[in-house]
């Protein structure tokens, strides 16, 4: 998303650039809610009813953002529309968009600034006013950066439109030490495509021919527009083919769907380029003219023969061969799906970056039908020069922990480790926004070993969870309906470079507030105010500087498009990798030590008696917290665990039975679900179950937590989680 995202540097960098009531947290009645809801006489007046208004708004209950109108009557919203003006979203609003309603008026809902009153995690709280947690925030900040430097405070946020003022309170606050979701998502792909075509591009799929997708979901783990477009795509007559170990949505919609060996889509990926190149189904002057290392590549996969790739990804040589030729002939309308993950396996960057060389070699890049480059367009905001720390040490706590990390979003999993060893330096602060690592993380009794190494931790959330029940100091943030965001460009293949942003539907629920609000706050006590010296129209005003027209379309229209060019962006140009070319052979990787062609190494054999457990989304929730929101919930009220016909009758298993999963860091019981749709060695559960916060009523105690089975593992190259290299046992409980 192109938000509002100056990331900090670290000193490495920089140099080289030159009455107490005790309270169970934050319960209230719907009736409460609806009391405190006031009506907004300020609202524009546009529809039927002299108390009903519509406003142009868009979706934060996922990171696509679609465009949305929101109707409110009597300051209530109560009804919520997509806006087709966006060509993103076009007339999409999920069910999850629908229930961003309840995202708000979430009877769970935090509701005040809430102060630990027990023990960590035991649920005891004093409610204080915002000058008194303002207060006391930045006396924490500032006690634990004269005892441990300023770099002893972690910084962590998810992915919204407000989130780069978090990078920047962090920058001028004097700490290297951010971690964003990046690391738990698809930096693996994004390293991949990055070190292949210079930039992580978008999918052309609604003029496509031929799609691959391994790892990915589109039809239910949303992504628009690839999620709407894949449809048409397919209607139109794309041919349409999905490798997963479970039977998903999206391979429910595809001509061939092949239950692939998890783990092992480089062998698939590599016979396919064997085959297109030992055939010459390749376009020779593209390869000549735009890419790096061909001759070392064609030497490199001779190896890779579709026999070979059978034995390993358990998908028959003939349809290998079959593939390719296909694939080819569609060129270069035809695109090796990008990701958005793709893997979780300890070598995810390199099985990301075996399929990035595939589309290198179709010649699909920058073109009709292929793979995208971003419009060349940023929004500047308003400009600072962060002050520089003397006492603060070289660098991030996770610096080098990996050869090829993302500076600015670091390995949350490396982070943790540096803060339990206490090693290079101690960090003792944690200020967390809108990103709920005890579900997130694989391997939670490593989270909650984090958390007892540290002094104060503050998480900023719309509801208590599972990360804020053991915080010590809980702020209530607004929801989207409620929030004045600044611009955000939203890219996206065909529907290109939008620009959006909006102002509150409802007024903000009890006493929420807004990170930016928070921060602004804050930074006056810590006297670093001249670095927030701005409202967000006043940064609005700088974003839109170049775009003198936006404002007035975005006021009309919910949405800007500066109608950019989508394809032949790069023509004539150099790409942004060190060849300016598409490096098939990486140079950068030889130098950090890596395969600079991906070799294929076989991932560990499930043992005998054991399935491999991995993650994946549903289309109704968001990640792991949507699962509390009530008109979500109803649909699929818990988690169950899939496993195939075959091992379930060995256990004795049946749909219904609670079993037992034992992971080697964690034990959980759950419902079974014997299905075909999933591989006899593989098994699967969704996340964002089994909470323990018991603010969040539906999910408390509901269900099995996957975060305390899975692994603490990582990709090797970027220190993103692996969350598919644990092996459970599964026994059954009870009939
Ligand atoms: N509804 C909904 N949509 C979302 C989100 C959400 O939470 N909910 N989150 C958004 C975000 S942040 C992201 S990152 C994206 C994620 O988008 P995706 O990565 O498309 O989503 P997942 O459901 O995690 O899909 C991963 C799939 O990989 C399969 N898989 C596991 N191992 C292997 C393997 O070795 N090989 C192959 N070929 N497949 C394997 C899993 O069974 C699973 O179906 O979705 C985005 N959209
Ligand atoms: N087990 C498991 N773990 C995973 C994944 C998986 O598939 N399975 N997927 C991985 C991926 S791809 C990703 S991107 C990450 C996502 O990981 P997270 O970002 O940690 O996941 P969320 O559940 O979205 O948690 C975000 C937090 O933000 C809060 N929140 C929601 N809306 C708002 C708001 O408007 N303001 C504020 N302040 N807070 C808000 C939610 O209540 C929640 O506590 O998880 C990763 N971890
Ligand atoms: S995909 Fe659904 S949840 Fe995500 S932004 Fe769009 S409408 Fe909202
Ligand atoms: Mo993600």
């Amino acid at each position: 998303m192109g938000v509002i995202n100056k990331r900090p540097l670290s000193r490495r960098t920089f140099l080289k650039l030159g009455s107490a009531t005790t309270i169970s947290a934050a319960i209230g009645s719907q009736t409460k809610i609806l009391r405190a809801l006031e009506i907004d006489k300020s609202a524009k007046k546009k529809s039927h009813s002299s108390n009903e208004t519509s406003h142009f708004s868009f979706c934060g209950m996922c990171v696509n953002t679609c465009a949305l109108i929101a109707r409110v009557r009597d300051g209530v919203a109560y009804k919520l529309d997509p806006n087709p003006n966006f060509k993103k979203s076009r007339g999409m609003l999920c069910a999850r968009g629908n229930a961003g309603l309840m995202a708000c008026y979430n009877p769970d809902r935090l509701k005040t600034p809430l102060l630990r009153q027990g023990e960590r995690g035991e649920g005891k709280w004093k409610r204080i006013s915002w000058d008194e947690a303002l207060d006391l925030l930045a006396n924490k900040l500032t006690e634990i950066s004269k005892k441990y430097t300023r770099c002893g405070v972690l910084f962590s946020h998810g992915e919204d439109t407000q989130m780069g003022f978090v990078d920047r309170f962090a920058e001028v606050f004097g700490s290297y030490n951010i971690a964003s979701h990046e690391s738990q998502c698809f930096n693996t792909t994004v390293r991949a495509y990055v070190d292949t075509f210079g930039e992580y591009p978008f999918a052309d799929i609604l003029n496509t021919k031929y799609i691959i997708m391994a790892g990915a979901n589109r039809a239910e783990a949303f992504f628009t527009p690839d999620t709407i477009d894949l449809v048409t795509a397919v209607k139109n007559g794309a041919k349409l083919v999905v490798l997963d170990p479970r039977f998903t949505k999206t391979a429910a919609i595809a001509h061939e769907w092949y239950p692939i060996k998890p783990g092992t889509d480089m062998a698939f990926t590599l016979a396919l380029i064997h085959v297109i190149i030992k055939e010459n189904l390749y376009d020779k002057d593209f390869i000549r003219n735009r890419t790096y290392g061909f001759e070392k590549l064609a030497e490199h996969v001779q190896q890779y023969t579709p026999q070979w790739a059978e034995g390993q990804c358990e998908i028959p040589a003939k349809s290998i061969e079959k593939i390719a030729k296909e694939m080819a002939k569609a060129a270069p309308k035809a695109i090796f799906y990008p990701g958005r993950r793709n893997s979780f396996y300890e070598d995810s960057t390199q099985i990301a970056r075996a399929g990035a060389i595939l589309n290198g070699i179709l010649g699909n890049w920058d073109t009709e039908g292929g793979l995208l480059g971003k419009p060349h367009i940023r929004l500047p905001q308003p400009d600072y020069t962060a002050p520089f720390y003397d006492d603060n040490p070289e660098d991030r706590a996770d610096a080098e922990s990996v050869p090829m990390m993302f500076e600015e979003t670091g390995s949350f999993s490396k982070m943790r480790e540096a803060i339990i060893a206490e090693k290079p330096y101690p960090i003792k602060g944690w200020f967390n926004y809108h990103l709920n690592p005890m579900m997130s993380i694989p391997d939670q009794s490593k989270t909650l070993e984090m958390i007892d190494h540290l002094e104060f931790i503050c998480t900023v959330d719309i509801i208590m969870s599972d990360t804020a029940w053991m915080s010590d100091l809980v702020l209530p943030a607004q929801a989207h309906l409620e929030r004045k965001d600044p611009v955000i460009i939203e890219p996206g293949a065909s529907a290109c470079g939008c620009l959006v942003y909006h102002d509150p539907v409802i007024k903000p629920l009890f006493e929420a507030k807004s990170i930016f609000w928070i921060l602004k706050e804050l930074s006056k006590r810590l006297k670093l105010e001249e670095y927030f010296n701005f409202d967000i129209d006043e940064f609005r005003k700088v974003q839109l500087k170049h775009f003198p027209e936006a404002d007035k379309a975005i006021r009309e229209k919910g949405v800007y498009d500066p109608g950019l060019p989508v394809y032949g962006i790069y023509q004539g140009k150099r790409l942004k990798t060190s060849t300016g070319k598409i490096e098939l052979y990486s140079p950068r990787y030889e130098e950090a030590g890596a395969d600079p062609l991906p070799v294929y190494r076989p991932p560990q054999d499930v043992p005998p008696g054991k399935f491999r457990l991995v993650v994946g989304r549903t289309a109704i929730y968001t990640h792991n917290t949507t699962q509390n929101n009530p008109w979500l919930h109803e649909l699929t009220p818990t988690n169950t665990l899939w496993i195939h016909p075959d091992p379930a009758s060995k256990l004795g298993i049946k749909t219904g039975d609670l079993v037992e999963v034992e992971s080697p860091v964690g034990k959980e019981k759950i419902l079974a679900e014997v299905t075909e749709g999933i591989r006899p060695d593989t098994t699967f559960m969704l996340s964002g179950f089994g909470s323990m916060s018991k603010s969040m009523r539906l999910v408390y105690n509901n269900g099995a937590c996957i975060t305390r089975l899975l692994e603490d593992k990582i990709d090797k190259l970027t220190g993103t989680v692996a969350m598919h290299e644990t092996f459970v046992t599964i026994r059954k409980v009870r009939s």
